[in-house]
């Protein structure tokens, strides 16, 4: 792994509507973060948060039915330059949300710099909503669909191109609240999706290692969009939609292991972490104990 690492604080929380989790980068930064992978022998260069509008001073558009869309598209241009300078100046790119609409920025950062850029999307939600089919209008319900091309023209070409990522390079992780139109989109595009089904019958350990040698070949980078709902509210209850029956924290902390193992992840980000929610920062926590595993830390 790089031993160099950027962060980034997205302090986002206009693609959804409860407060709180514009905290979530204080939150994982208080939760000892820096510390933890310095500790693992990484040099860190916290670069703060970027300046997301205050929603108390958005005013929703008459025109679309996409909640915030004009400051969340702003707020991801400015993610996705300082994402595109990480990765130019040799970093590791790691970001901290804020909900989930800001992996429409990273995503537009990172894949500028590969051909063929795998995603692992560990969330309890396919995040592959549109305009159209979304039951809420919320844009961290439609990160990935935008990414892959399909949504509003504003945050689709946000970095100047799109698609950024090719159904083929993607892998949903911990699936248990799809929405019809996304269901029929997965299909549609044979994306591949170990739902909660999937974890259940084969395992974790199965779980990665498929992923991993399906991505090892038809990809030369592959970005982390790790949601904190994908784990069970029992382990992480500060989040904004919490889905019973989700991935543990012991099978999480072996994901993490697994895919440190495996070499093949060259960004990440830890998004959806509310700490108003949260029972004293122990999601936030929990997100730091996971990128603990994710850069190499051992057991023994
Ligand atoms: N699929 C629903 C709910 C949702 C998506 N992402 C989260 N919740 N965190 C929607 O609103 O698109
Ligand atoms: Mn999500
Ligand atoms: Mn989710």
């Amino acid at each position: 792994m790089n031993k160099n690492i950027s962060i980034i604080g997205v302090p986002m929380d206009l693609g959804q509507m409860r407060r709180g989790v514009d905290m979530g980068p204080s939150a994982i930064r208080y939760a000892g973060v820096v510390e933890r992978l310095e500790n693992l022998g990484y040099r860190i260069n916290d670069l703060g948060n970027i300046e997301i509008a205050q929603p108390e001073r958005v005013h929703t558009s008459p025109d679309t039915n996409l909640r915030n869309l004009k400051a969340v598209a702003e707020g991801n241009t400015k993610l996705s330059q300082k994402v595109d300078e990480v990765i130019e100046s040799g970093d590791f790119p790691l970001i901290f949300g804020g909900d989930h609409s800001i992996a429409i920025g990273t995503l537009a950062g990172v894949s500028k710099h590969y051909e063929n850029l795998g995603v692992i999307w560990y969330d309890a939600h396919g995040d592959l909503n549109t305009g159209e089919t979304s039951p809420s209008g919320n844009i961290h319900g439609m990160p990935l669909a935008v990414s892959l091309g399909i949504g509003h023209e504003n945050l689709t070409t946000i970095g100047g191109f799109a698609p950024k990522i090719k159904p083929e390079n993607i892998v949903i992780i911990g699936a248990r609240s799809l929405d019809e139109g996304e269901r029929e989109l997965i299909k549609e595009k044979g994306i591949k999706v170990y739902t909660m089904h999937e974890v259940d019958r084969l395992g974790m350990t199965n779980v990665i290692e498929d992923a991993v040698s399906y991505l090892k070949d038809r990809t030369d980078g592959v970005h982390l969009s790790l949601d904190l709902d994908g784990l069970d509210p029992s382990d992480a209850p500060g989040v904004g939609t919490p889905v019973i029956g989700g991935i543990s924290y012991r099978e999480s902390h072996l994901a993490m292991e697994m895919l440190e193992e495996s070499g093949l992840i060259t960004s990440a980000e830890f998004v959806e972490v509310n700490p108003i929610l949260d029972e004293k920062n122990k999601t936030a926590s929990v997100a730091v104990a996971l990128m603990g595993s994710l850069f190499g830390e051992k057991l023994l």
